[in-house]
């Protein structure tokens, strides 16, 4: 839902005015689960009094009240509002019948949504949407989103990693990684599906189960900024679902039957899936393909890259930064993964040093905070050499 610029140091103080439970036990659930959040080693919080500002305010409420633009709201019992500016505030409705554990665990989970984390789709986490009194604790779920924004926490055969390339073409982490994003089954690629000029990464189900898609948006130095969803029924149990580029109609969704026949899907500019294309010819970057446009793919699983002299998919960017465009190629390796090296031109459009070869089970790449230069988004690196 967004990044805190302060999470290691963040302020906070109560405001006592219409505290329905003795203002003492209120305070110890607060301390208590900024304690937990505090445990994780990302963020830290210090209580201040006047005149020092506080970045953070709880404080009580009716149910209803004006001016508060909350972006979150738990079951009428608390809310988070202000998250990402200056002065955020945690408000507890005083008209709810509270008790210590119920203190504790609203303030737990909407300390979830100050520090970024919106609704996981998780039943057992946290910060799973809707109050309820078991989520006592900080899953691994919720860990995994905290890490994915402020950096920390133990590597995963599910995270994706965001790179960029030193001069030999190299990956060096960027950003945090997007921790435990890609499970078994999941599907992901990189492309600009709001038409913002960023690219994204989504993720979605391949495994024909019903699924829902992520979509992940990134600012400045490649650092997550926004995810949306989970957008549930994206993916359908009789149909295969793949999301890749055209070149005149952007970002496309196709969803294919066992006989070729697929429906093709724009996205709109919130980077969602909208209306379904008429029938016509398509060619996607990934290689799936309808060129004489009756409706059945000739080609309806993704293309390996080409081994040999390999693909060319990002062509003419300057990967070494000596001001001449570089050429990326990538091939599959006989083991399931992808192979990619830069070949380095310094300025012969046609030839090109080779660079760094890196070689995981998956690398898409692309220009996630649109400074003009590559990131790759890597699931499994295998070596880099
Ligand atoms: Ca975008
Ligand atoms: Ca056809
Ligand atoms: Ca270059
Ligand atoms: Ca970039
Ligand atoms: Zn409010
Ligand atoms: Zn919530």
């Amino acid at each position: 839902m967004g990044r805190r610029t302060d999470p290691g140091d963040l302020k906070w103080s109560i405001d006592p005015d219409d505290c329905p439970v003795p203002p003492r036990r209120f305070r110890d659930a607060l301390v208590r689960a900024m304690n937990r959040w505090q445990d994780t080693g990302v963020a830290r919080f210090v209580e201040v009094a006047p005149p020092r500002e506080p970045d953070l305010v709880f404080s009580w409420h009716g149910r209803e009240h004006a001016g508060c633009r909350f972006i979150a709201w738990d079951g009428g019992v608390a809310h988070a509002a202000g998250q990402g500016q200056t002065l955020a505030v945690i408000h507890f409705n005083k008209d709810t019948d509270w008790n210590r554990r119920s203190l504790f665990c609203v303030a737990l989970h909407e300390l979830g949504h100050i520090l970024g984390l919106g609704h996981s789709p998780v039943p057992e986490a946290l910060m799973y949407g809707g109050y309820d009194e078991s989520h006592a604790a900080l899953t691994e779920h919720d860990l995994a989103g905290l890490h994915t924004i402020y950096g920390g926490g133990e590597g995963a055969p599910s995270d994706l990693a965001i790179v960029h390339f030193d001069k030999e073409g190299k990956p060096k982490h960027a950003a945090p990684a997007l921790r435990r994003v890609l499970h078994e089954s999941h599907r992901f690629t990189v492309l600009d599906a709001d038409g913002d000029g960023n690219d994204d990464v989504l993720v979605w189900r391949g495994d024909r189960k019903i699924g829902p898609m992520m979509r992940y948006a990134f600012m400045a130095n490649a650092r997550i900024d926004k995810s949306s969803g989970p957008l549930v029924g994206i993916t359908h149990t009789d149909r295969d679902t793949w999301i890749s580029e055209a070149e005149s109609a952007g970002p496309i969704l196709v969803d294919v039957l066992d006989d070729g026949r697929y429906i093709a899907t724009g996205f709109n500019e919130k980077g969602l899936p909208a209306e379904p294309l008429q029938k016509g010819p398509l060619a996607l970057s990934n290689g799936l393909a309808d060129r004489d446009g009756d409706g059945v793919l000739e080609q309806r699983t993704p293309l390996p890259p080409r081994t040999a002299e390999g693909q060319e998919i990002v062509g003419r960017v300057d990967v070494d930064g000596d001001g001449h465009k570089d050429r990326l190629v990538v091939s599959a390796t006989d083991r399931g993964s992808m192979r990619m090296r830069w070949l380095l031109t310094g300025g012969d459009p046609n030839g090109g040093n080779a660079g760094a070869t890196i070689t995981a089970r998956h690398i898409s790449i692309g220009d996630l905070d649109g400074d003009g230069r590559p990131e790759g988004v890597i699931h499994g690196l295998v070596k880099t050499r």
